[in-house]
Protein backbone atom coordinates (compact mmCIF):
# COMPACT_ATOMS: atom_id res chain seq x y z
CA UNK A 1 0.00 0.00 0.00
CA UNK A 2 1.43 3.35 -0.82
CA UNK A 3 2.61 5.36 2.43
CA UNK A 4 0.32 8.61 2.46
CA UNK A 5 2.79 9.24 5.79
CA UNK A 6 4.81 12.07 6.06
CA UNK A 7 8.81 11.80 5.37
CA UNK A 8 10.86 10.68 8.42
CA UNK A 9 13.92 12.45 9.22
CA UNK A 10 15.86 9.81 10.83
CA UNK A 11 14.78 7.13 8.85
CA UNK A 12 14.65 5.81 5.62
CA UNK A 13 11.64 5.12 3.90
CA UNK A 14 8.76 3.76 6.32
CA UNK A 15 9.48 0.24 8.15
CA UNK A 16 8.94 -0.59 11.39
CA UNK A 17 11.39 -3.08 12.90
CA UNK A 18 9.51 -4.67 15.87
CA UNK A 19 11.61 -6.03 18.83
CA UNK A 20 9.63 -8.59 21.04
CA UNK A 21 10.66 -8.64 24.45
CA UNK A 22 8.88 -11.00 26.64
CA UNK A 23 10.45 -10.19 29.73
CA UNK A 24 9.19 -10.00 33.34
CA UNK A 25 12.89 -10.37 35.27
CA UNK A 26 12.99 -6.77 35.95
CA UNK A 27 9.90 -6.89 38.62
CA UNK A 28 8.21 -9.41 40.47
CA UNK A 29 4.72 -9.99 38.81
CA UNK A 30 4.36 -12.54 35.99
CA UNK A 31 2.56 -12.10 33.17
CA UNK A 32 4.16 -8.80 31.84
CA UNK A 33 6.13 -11.52 29.56
CA UNK A 34 2.59 -12.42 27.12
CA UNK A 35 2.65 -8.05 26.91
CA UNK A 36 3.82 -8.70 23.46
CA UNK A 37 2.23 -11.64 22.14
CA UNK A 38 -1.47 -9.65 23.04
CA UNK A 39 -0.41 -6.74 21.51
CA UNK A 40 0.61 -9.08 18.31
CA UNK A 41 -2.42 -10.57 18.75
CA UNK A 42 -5.07 -7.82 18.69
CA UNK A 43 -3.57 -6.99 15.37
CA UNK A 44 -0.85 -4.16 15.99
CA UNK A 45 1.19 -5.23 12.87
CA UNK A 46 -1.56 -5.21 11.01
CA UNK A 47 -2.96 -2.03 11.91
CA UNK A 48 0.35 -0.25 11.77
CA UNK A 49 0.44 -2.02 8.01
CA UNK A 50 -3.19 -0.37 7.65
CA UNK A 51 -1.18 3.02 7.95
CA UNK A 52 1.42 2.51 5.28
CA UNK A 53 4.13 1.08 7.44
CA UNK A 54 5.84 -1.88 6.21
CA UNK A 55 6.00 -4.10 9.00
CA UNK A 56 8.71 -6.76 10.03
CA UNK A 57 9.51 -9.23 13.11
CA UNK A 58 6.16 -10.46 13.87
CA UNK A 59 6.90 -13.61 12.04
CA UNK A 60 5.65 -16.81 13.37
CA UNK A 61 8.85 -17.60 15.23
CA UNK A 62 9.54 -14.55 16.37
CA UNK A 63 8.86 -14.67 19.86
CA UNK A 64 12.74 -15.23 21.08
CA UNK A 65 13.36 -17.50 24.06
CA UNK A 66 14.50 -15.32 27.32
CA UNK A 67 14.31 -18.11 29.39
CA UNK A 68 17.38 -19.71 27.62
CA UNK A 69 19.46 -16.69 28.94
CA UNK A 70 18.63 -17.10 32.92
CA UNK A 71 21.76 -17.89 34.41
CA UNK A 72 22.26 -21.26 36.49
CA UNK A 73 24.05 -19.03 39.37
CA UNK A 74 22.84 -15.01 39.85
CA UNK A 75 25.23 -12.16 40.78
CA UNK A 76 24.70 -10.47 43.95
CA UNK A 77 25.05 -7.36 44.25
CA UNK A 78 23.42 -5.84 47.26
CA UNK A 79 19.33 -5.91 47.15
CA UNK A 80 19.25 -5.66 42.83
CA UNK A 81 17.15 -8.62 41.76
CA UNK A 82 18.16 -11.14 38.87
CA UNK A 83 21.15 -8.61 38.14
CA UNK A 84 22.87 -11.15 35.51
CA UNK A 85 19.53 -12.37 34.47
CA UNK A 86 18.27 -8.51 33.07
CA UNK A 87 21.84 -7.97 31.86
CA UNK A 88 21.84 -10.85 29.27
CA UNK A 89 18.23 -10.42 28.31
CA UNK A 90 18.75 -6.48 27.56
CA UNK A 91 22.21 -6.67 26.24
CA UNK A 92 20.38 -8.87 23.61
CA UNK A 93 17.38 -6.30 22.84
CA UNK A 94 19.94 -3.41 22.69
CA UNK A 95 21.54 -4.98 19.95
CA UNK A 96 18.65 -6.18 18.28
CA UNK A 97 17.57 -2.41 18.46
CA UNK A 98 20.85 -1.13 17.64
CA UNK A 99 20.74 -3.59 14.01
CA UNK A 100 17.45 -2.09 13.16
CA UNK A 101 18.17 0.99 13.68
CA UNK A 102 21.22 0.84 12.22
CA UNK A 103 18.91 -0.49 8.95
CA UNK A 104 17.25 3.07 8.75
CA UNK A 105 13.94 1.90 10.56
CA UNK A 106 11.64 2.25 13.48
CA UNK A 107 12.33 0.40 16.15
CA UNK A 108 8.83 -0.51 17.66
CA UNK A 109 9.93 -2.60 21.25
CA UNK A 110 7.03 -4.65 23.10
CA UNK A 111 7.65 -5.37 26.31
CA UNK A 112 8.12 -6.64 29.05
CA UNK A 113 8.70 -4.77 32.17
CA UNK A 114 10.63 -1.52 31.69
CA UNK A 115 13.89 -3.00 32.69
CA UNK A 116 13.93 -3.46 28.94
CA UNK A 117 14.63 0.36 28.76
CA UNK A 118 18.36 -0.04 29.28
CA UNK A 119 18.92 -2.11 26.33
CA UNK A 120 15.92 -0.18 23.80
CA UNK A 121 17.65 3.57 25.20
CA UNK A 122 21.33 2.19 24.75
CA UNK A 123 20.76 0.17 21.15
CA UNK A 124 19.60 3.46 19.80
CA UNK A 125 21.76 5.91 20.91
CA UNK A 126 24.18 3.12 20.00
CA UNK A 127 23.11 4.19 16.21
CA UNK A 128 21.57 7.90 16.41
CA UNK A 129 23.79 10.76 18.04
CA UNK A 130 22.27 13.31 19.99
CA UNK A 131 19.20 11.30 20.77
CA UNK A 132 16.58 12.81 23.12
CA UNK A 133 14.51 10.61 25.15
CA UNK A 134 10.74 11.16 26.08
CA UNK A 135 9.73 8.82 28.97
CA UNK A 136 6.25 9.01 29.51
CA UNK A 137 5.53 6.73 32.81
CA UNK A 138 4.12 7.24 36.56
CA UNK A 139 7.73 6.68 38.09
CA UNK A 140 11.01 8.10 37.19
CA UNK A 141 12.94 5.00 36.81
CA UNK A 142 15.91 6.29 37.82
CA UNK A 143 16.53 4.81 40.76
CA UNK A 144 20.03 3.39 41.26
CA UNK A 145 21.81 0.37 43.12
CA UNK A 146 22.06 2.36 46.31
CA UNK A 147 18.57 4.16 46.07
CA UNK A 148 16.86 1.07 45.10
CA UNK A 149 14.23 0.47 47.48
CA UNK A 150 12.36 -2.65 46.46
CA UNK A 151 15.88 -3.85 44.39
CA UNK A 152 13.75 -4.36 40.89
CA UNK A 153 15.26 -3.27 38.08
CA UNK A 154 12.35 -2.10 36.24
CA UNK A 155 12.92 1.13 38.52
CA UNK A 156 15.82 1.68 37.83
CA UNK A 157 16.88 1.81 33.72
CA UNK A 158 17.55 5.58 33.72
CA UNK A 159 20.17 5.24 35.65
CA UNK A 160 21.89 2.71 34.07
CA UNK A 161 21.95 4.03 30.71
CA UNK A 162 23.29 7.37 32.01
CA UNK A 163 25.95 5.54 34.08
CA UNK A 164 24.86 7.07 37.65
CA UNK A 165 25.09 5.29 40.76
CA UNK A 166 27.37 2.59 41.67
CA UNK A 167 29.07 0.13 39.10
CA UNK A 168 27.56 -3.07 38.74
CA UNK A 169 29.17 -6.07 37.83
CA UNK A 170 26.85 -7.85 35.84
CA UNK A 171 26.13 -5.09 33.44
CA UNK A 172 29.75 -4.26 32.27
CA UNK A 173 28.24 -4.53 28.45
CA UNK A 174 26.61 -0.84 29.29
CA UNK A 175 28.51 2.10 28.86
CA UNK A 176 27.15 5.43 29.69
CA UNK A 177 25.09 6.87 26.49
CA UNK A 178 22.33 9.50 27.95
CA UNK A 179 23.59 12.47 29.20
CA UNK A 180 20.87 14.18 31.71
CA UNK A 181 19.99 17.16 29.10
CA UNK A 182 18.73 14.78 26.54
CA UNK A 183 15.90 13.68 28.93
CA UNK A 184 12.12 14.67 29.53
CA UNK A 185 9.71 12.79 31.69
CA UNK A 186 6.15 13.01 31.43
CA UNK A 187 3.25 11.86 33.76
CA UNK A 188 5.48 11.55 36.63
CA UNK A 189 3.61 11.31 39.84
CA UNK A 190 5.23 8.34 42.13
CA UNK A 191 9.07 9.42 42.54
CA UNK A 192 11.03 8.02 45.38
CA UNK A 193 12.88 10.38 47.43
CA UNK A 194 16.68 9.17 46.33
CA UNK A 195 14.80 9.60 42.55
CA UNK A 196 13.83 13.32 43.41
CA UNK A 197 17.37 13.89 44.53
CA UNK A 198 18.52 12.40 41.52
CA UNK A 199 16.40 14.34 39.36
CA UNK A 200 17.43 17.73 40.97
CA UNK A 201 21.18 17.01 40.97
CA UNK A 202 21.31 16.43 37.65
CA UNK A 203 18.79 18.74 36.52
CA UNK A 204 16.46 16.87 34.29
CA UNK A 205 13.59 18.27 32.65
CA UNK A 206 9.86 16.49 34.32
CA UNK A 207 6.53 17.01 33.93
CA UNK A 208 4.71 15.54 36.42
CA UNK A 209 1.30 15.31 36.53
CA UNK A 210 1.02 18.47 38.18
CA UNK A 211 2.89 20.27 35.19
CA UNK A 212 0.20 18.93 32.53
CA UNK A 213 -2.71 19.90 34.83
CA UNK A 214 -1.00 23.22 35.53
CA UNK A 215 -0.11 24.09 31.40
CA UNK A 216 -2.42 21.62 29.43
CA UNK A 217 -0.73 18.62 27.64
CA UNK A 218 -0.25 20.97 24.19
CA UNK A 219 1.83 22.96 26.23
CA UNK A 220 3.65 20.15 28.26
CA UNK A 221 4.51 18.61 24.64
CA UNK A 222 5.75 22.38 22.73
CA UNK A 223 8.20 22.70 26.09
CA UNK A 224 9.14 19.05 26.28
CA UNK A 225 10.30 18.88 22.00
CA UNK A 226 11.38 22.40 22.87
CA UNK A 227 13.37 21.03 25.37
CA UNK A 228 15.19 18.96 23.74
CA UNK A 229 16.02 20.64 20.43
CA UNK A 230 14.35 20.78 16.70
CA UNK A 231 16.57 19.00 14.92
CA UNK A 232 17.59 15.82 17.11
CA UNK A 233 15.97 11.59 16.65
CA UNK A 234 13.32 11.25 19.22
CA UNK A 235 13.28 7.46 21.18
CA UNK A 236 9.77 7.72 22.82
CA UNK A 237 9.67 5.04 25.85
CA UNK A 238 5.72 4.83 27.18
CA UNK A 239 5.07 2.64 30.27
CA UNK A 240 1.10 2.42 30.35
CA UNK A 241 0.97 2.72 34.12
CA UNK A 242 1.47 6.95 32.79
CA UNK A 243 -2.02 6.51 32.41
CA UNK A 244 -4.65 6.76 34.30
CA UNK A 245 -5.67 3.15 35.94
CA UNK A 246 -9.39 3.59 34.64
CA UNK A 247 -7.49 3.79 31.16
CA UNK A 248 -4.98 1.30 31.59
CA UNK A 249 -5.97 -0.54 34.75
CA UNK A 250 -3.55 -4.33 33.53
CA UNK A 251 -0.22 -3.10 34.75
CA UNK A 252 2.05 -4.05 37.35
CA UNK A 253 2.58 -0.67 39.20
CA UNK A 254 -0.61 1.17 38.53
CA UNK A 255 -0.96 4.57 40.68
CA UNK A 256 -3.74 7.16 40.24
CA UNK A 257 -4.38 10.52 39.01
CA UNK A 258 -2.86 9.56 35.74
CA UNK A 259 -3.02 11.06 32.16
CA UNK A 260 -6.34 10.35 30.41
CA UNK A 261 -6.68 8.73 27.09
CA UNK A 262 -6.41 11.76 24.92
CA UNK A 263 -3.24 13.09 27.15
CA UNK A 264 -1.56 9.75 26.13
CA UNK A 265 -2.16 9.88 22.52
CA UNK A 266 -1.60 13.39 21.80
CA UNK A 267 1.60 12.72 23.37
CA UNK A 268 2.51 9.94 20.84
CA UNK A 269 0.26 12.15 17.74
CA UNK A 270 2.63 15.20 18.17
CA UNK A 271 6.20 13.16 18.13
CA UNK A 272 5.27 11.49 15.31
CA UNK A 273 4.27 15.37 13.86
CA UNK A 274 7.85 15.90 14.71
CA UNK A 275 9.02 13.45 12.01
CA UNK A 276 11.85 12.45 14.11
CA UNK A 277 10.89 9.33 16.32
CA UNK A 278 13.12 6.59 16.04
CA UNK A 279 12.56 4.15 18.23
CA UNK A 280 9.41 3.60 20.63
CA UNK A 281 8.71 1.07 23.57
CA UNK A 282 5.20 0.07 24.47
CA UNK A 283 5.96 -0.95 28.49
CA UNK A 284 4.55 -2.94 30.96
CA UNK A 285 1.41 -4.18 29.64
CA UNK A 286 0.61 -7.01 32.07
CA UNK A 287 -2.76 -9.34 30.38
CA UNK A 288 -2.53 -11.10 34.12
CA UNK A 289 -3.87 -8.15 36.32
CA UNK A 290 -6.52 -5.70 35.82
CA UNK A 291 -9.94 -6.74 37.53
CA UNK A 292 -11.39 -8.41 34.73
CA UNK A 293 -10.82 -9.76 30.96
CA UNK A 294 -12.59 -6.38 30.00
CA UNK A 295 -10.04 -4.57 31.93
CA UNK A 296 -7.23 -6.42 30.17
CA UNK A 297 -8.62 -5.77 27.12
CA UNK A 298 -8.81 -2.38 27.53
CA UNK A 299 -5.12 -2.18 28.42
CA UNK A 300 -4.08 -3.91 25.39
CA UNK A 301 -6.20 -2.04 22.81
CA UNK A 302 -5.07 1.06 24.20
CA UNK A 303 -1.12 -0.12 23.98
CA UNK A 304 -1.69 -0.43 20.44
CA UNK A 305 -3.80 2.80 19.80
CA UNK A 306 -0.60 5.20 21.53
CA UNK A 307 1.19 2.82 18.83
CA UNK A 308 -0.50 3.82 15.69
CA UNK A 309 -0.83 7.76 17.22
CA UNK A 310 3.12 7.49 17.28
CA UNK A 311 3.36 5.98 13.91
CA UNK A 312 0.75 8.42 12.34
CA UNK A 313 -2.87 7.77 12.89
CA UNK A 314 -4.75 11.01 12.99
CA UNK A 315 -8.24 11.54 14.42
CA UNK A 316 -9.13 12.99 10.76
MN1 LIG B 1 8.35 2.50 33.94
Amino acid sequence: MAASLPPQKYTRGHTVGLVLAPFSGGQPRGGVEHGPNQLLENGLAKQLRALGWTVEGDGPDAMPDFESLRPAKELVHGILKNPLFVSRVTQKIHELVKKTCAEGKVALTLGGDHSIGMGTVSGSAAVHDNLGVIWVDAHADINTADTTESGNLHGCPMSFVMGIGPKVEAFSWLKPCLRPSRIVYIGLRDVDQGEKRILRENGIKAFSMHEVDKYGIGRVMELAIAHLGADCPIHLSFDVDALDPSVAPATGTPVRGGLSFREGHYICESIFETGRLVSMDIMEVNPQLGADHASLVQTIQVGCSLVRSALGETLL
